[in-house]
């Protein structure tokens, strides 16, 4: 049996019912195999990164423990952003629910479909303000800073919002 890893999930949406959409993004990572969620950040409202003419976002991040190997994770990540309504159409462009696995432990991964660490997620205020909010002290594996000295270290300004802390919603009945 393999030692589960700590792992952390960025989570956005912008289109519709944004917070009702990490909500039910969230329910369902909780609810994948071998896995088991630590917690939540709060969500935040977010302008658009990249391309800026559309709606803001709400972003989240959720940490869980896990014994799925990243390319099972992407699977399962990439079977949520399906069920919930996602047409992936332009790059960067408006989505329901985006999935994105920030960090992996400490591993490094790159594959064709697999980037691990992020490779945006070290300069993206919408990353790393919840990220320093639920693990401070993580470590990025390959810049050797932690998620709040990246976040001191940003430069550029982009606009993001707490809101209200996560409440895990049950599903009734
Ligand atoms: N992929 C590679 N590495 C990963 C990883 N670590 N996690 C591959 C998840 N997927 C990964 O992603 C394209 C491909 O990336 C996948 O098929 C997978 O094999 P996608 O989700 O289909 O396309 P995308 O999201 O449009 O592109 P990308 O490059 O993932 O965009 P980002 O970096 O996710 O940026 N502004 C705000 N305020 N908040 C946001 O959440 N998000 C984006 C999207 C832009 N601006 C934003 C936000
Ligand atoms: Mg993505």
């Amino acid at each position: 049996m393999t030692e589960p890893v700590t792992v952390y999930i960025g989570i956005g949406s912008n289109m519709g019912d944004r917070q009702a959409y990490c909500e039910e993004a969230v329910r369902l990572i909780s609810g994948f195999s071998k896995t088991s969620l630590i917690t939540v950040s709060s969500l935040y409202e977010t302008a658009p990164l990249e391309m800026i003419d559309q709606d803001w976002f709400i972003n989240c991040v959720a940490a869980v423990r896990t014994t799925l190997t990243p390319p099972e994770l992407l699977r399962a990540c990439q079977e949520v952003e399906q069920f919930l309504g996602r047409k992936r159409s332009v790059r960067y462009g408006p989505r329901t629910i985006d999935l994105d696995i920030l960090f992996y432990d400490d591993r490094i991964v790159r594959e064709a479909d697999l980037t691990i660490p992020h490779p945006r997620a070290h300069e993206r205020r919408f990353v790393l303000e919840p990220l320093a909010e639920i693990a401070p002290e993580l470590e990025h594996p390959a810049l050797r800073k932690t998620a709040s000295q990246l976040l001191k270290g940003m430069r550029n300004h982009q606009d993001v919002r707490r809101l209200a802390p996560f409440h895990l919603k049950q599903k009734a009945g």
